[in-house]
C-alpha cells in the first residue's frame, strides 16, 4: 500500500493535502469526534462551544475554552506528519485545523478553512481584527471599534467559511491530480465537499486515517494508520 501511494505521489503534478484534526492528534491536540482520544465533542457540547448562539448565551465560557486551547497549543510541537508535508513546498495544504502546527513546521502554502486561533475578530462583524498571543491570550473584551464582543476568528456551525480562502481551496482542489485526505472524519461541510470536487476533476484520492471516514467511499487508496507514521515514507523523495 505504501509503495502504491508513493507511486501516485511520484506521478502527480499538483498535490493537495486536505487535513483535519487527526493531523495534529500525534502532537497531543485533541480531535473532535474520536471516542478513544478524548475528542472535544465527546466531552463538550458543540452547540454551546462552536456556534454564535452558544457564544452569545455564555461568551465567557466559550472564550475561556478557546483560550485554554490557545495555551495548550503553545505547549505542543509539530509531529512527523506536519514536517513531512512542510518538506514538500509543492504541496498545497488545505486544512480544517485552527492551530499553527503546519506553519511552525515550515509549510509555505496553508489555507485554513475554519479560521485560526491566532486572531480575534468582532462578533458584530464591524471588521475589527487583532492578533492574539497564543501563549498569553487576552481576556474576553469589547471591540475597541464598535463595543460588541471580540471572539476567536474561527468558523462555527452555521457560519460561512472565509470567502477568499474557500474560493482558493475550490480552485486548487479542482485543479489537483492527487489529494491526500489526512486525519479527518470528512463529516463537516462544505469542507468535506472538496474531496468530491477533487475526484470529479479527475484527481486520485489517498485517504490516511486509522478509522473509516466519510472519505472512505471516495478513496482510490485507503491507508489505515496514523498520519505521523504513514506520511513521511509516502512523501520522502
Ligand atoms: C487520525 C489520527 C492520526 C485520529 N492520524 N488520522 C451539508 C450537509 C450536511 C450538513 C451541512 C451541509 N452544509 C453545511 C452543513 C452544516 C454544518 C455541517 O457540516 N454539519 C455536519 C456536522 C452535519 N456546516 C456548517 O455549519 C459550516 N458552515 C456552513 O455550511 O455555512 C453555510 C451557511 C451558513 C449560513 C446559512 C446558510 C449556509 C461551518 C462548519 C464549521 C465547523 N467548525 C468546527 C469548529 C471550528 C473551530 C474549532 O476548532 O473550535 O471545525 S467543528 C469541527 O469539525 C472543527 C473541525 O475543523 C471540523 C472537522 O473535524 P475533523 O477535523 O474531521 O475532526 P474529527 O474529530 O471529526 O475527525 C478526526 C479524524 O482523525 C478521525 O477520522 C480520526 O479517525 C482521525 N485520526 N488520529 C490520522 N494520528
Amino acid at each position: 500500500m505504501i509503495d502504491a501511494a508513493r507511486e501516485l505521489v511520484r506521478n502527480a503534478e499538483q498535490i493537495v493535502a486536505f487535513s483535519g484534526a487527526g493531523l495534529s492528534a500525534e502532537s497531543g491536540v485533541p480531535t473532535f469526534r474520536d471516542k478513544d482520544t478524548q475528542g472535544f465533542w465527546v466531552e463538550y457540547d458543540p452547540q454551546k462551544l462552536a456556534t454564535a448562539e452558544g457564544f452569545m448565551a455564555d461568551p465567557q465560557l466559550v472564550y475561556d475554552w478557546y483560550n485554554d486551547r490557545r495555551r495548550n497549543i503553545t505547549g505542543v510541537h509539530p509531529n512527523p506528519a506536519h514536517r513531512a508535508l512542510a518538506a514538500r513546498p509543492d504541496i498545497v495544504n488545505v486544512t480544517q485545523n485552527i492551530d499553527d502546527l503546519l506553519h511552525r513546521a515550515g509549510a509555505e502554502r496553508v489555507l485554513q478553512l475554519h479560521g485560526t486561533l491566532a486572531v480575534d475578530r468582532c462578533q458584530a462583524e464591524c471588521g475589527h481584527r487583532e492578533a492574539v498571543e497564543l501563549a498569553d491570550p487576552p481576556p474576553l473584551r469589547a471591540c475597541p471599534r464598535c463595543g460588541a464582543m471580540l471572539r476567536p476568528d474561527v468558523v462555527w456551525f452555521g457560519e460561512m467559511l472565509p470567502l477568499d480562502v474557500w474560493q482558493e481551496a475550490e480552485v486548487v482542489s479542482q485543479a489537483c491530480d492527487l489529494m491526500l485526505v489526512v486525519g479527518t472524519a470528512a463529516e463537516v461541510y462544505p469542507a468535506a465537499g472538496l474531496i468530491g470536487l477533487a475526484r470529479a476533476g479527475g484527481a486520485k484520492i489517498i485517504v490516511i486515517n486509522p478509522n473509516p471516514s466519510g472519505a472512505s467511499a471516495l478513496a482510490d487508496l485507503e491507508l489505515t494508520g496514523k498520519a505521523g507514521e504513514l506520511l513521511p515514507p509516502i512523501l520522502e523523495p
